[in-house]
């Protein structure tokens, strides 16, 4: 199986440097897309190692994962592990994922065995919006709104993704658990550090649920 690492990054100079250094070795290829950072998030992605696409703007989290996943599948990548770039996620974990891919399309890391540093507002709407996903994925999802993850590139394919920010996650699931893939979760640590979150409450909560009403429709 050949594997790639895609890792989003916004804003990101302080963290994405020692993330790239600890994810190179991990999977076969290293991939940042800069989604129109003004810092300097691609010099220090570059630097320490890995492939970096531009995106021209800010277009989101999502749209970022897409355009890294299509090329990634498009140069014969079998199998994609998704990170984040501020340092939540712990590249030693990465081997779990693949191995677990064996008999997954997806596979998602599930924090909730250790929730004790997560805060109280998070662990809520992750709850929350697991349930939801769940339902309409017909699979148990217990941390649906993880980013760290595995696709595999037919689940990717398939699965027919259209939204662009922080509902990526959570419409993926439902859409490959719709078409019938198989979707796994692997328990990975639960981090929180000094990084500033770039969720908007409001405007997020907005989307999330917009995107719910339209695929409960669609369901
Ligand atoms: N490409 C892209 N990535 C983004 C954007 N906003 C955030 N990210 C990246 O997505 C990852 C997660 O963003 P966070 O804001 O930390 O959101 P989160 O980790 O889901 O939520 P928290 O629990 O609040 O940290 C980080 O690697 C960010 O750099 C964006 O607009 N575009
Ligand atoms: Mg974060």
């Amino acid at each position: 199986m050949k594997t790639a690492a895609l890792i989003p990054a916004y804003q990101e100079e302080r963290h994405v440097a020692d993330v790239v250094r600890r994810t190179l070795g991990k999977a076969d290829r290293v991939l940042v897309v800069d989604d129109g950072s003004r810092d300097g998030t691609a010099e220090r992605a570059r630097e320490a190692g890995a492939e970096v696409m531009s995106n021209r703007g800010n277009l989101g989290k999502g749209a970022s994962l897409a355009v890294g996943l299509d090329a990634l599948f498009a140069d014969g990548i079998d199998a994609v592990v998704c990170l984040d770039a501020d340092g939540q996620h712990d590249p030693e974990e990465i081997p779990d994922f693949i191995a677990a891919a064996e008999n997954a399309d997806l596979v998602i890391g599930n924090r909730m065995a250790d929730v004790k540093d997560m805060p109280f507002a998070r662990l809520l709407t992750n709850r929350v919006t697991s349930w939801i996903l769940g339902r309409l994925a017909g699979v148990k999802v217990p941390d649906a709104q993880c980013g760290f993850r595995l696709i595999r590139s037919a689940a990717w394919r398939a699965a027919n993704v259209r939204t662009r920010n922080f509902e990526f996650e959570g419409e993926t699931i439902v859409n490959v658990g719709r078409k019938g893939f198989r979707i796994a979760s692997v328990p990975v640590k639960t981090i929180y550090g000094d990084e500033v979150s770039k969720i908007n409450p409001w405007r997020d909560t907005i989307r999330f649920f917009r995107m719910i009403w339209r695929l409960w429709r669609e369901g």
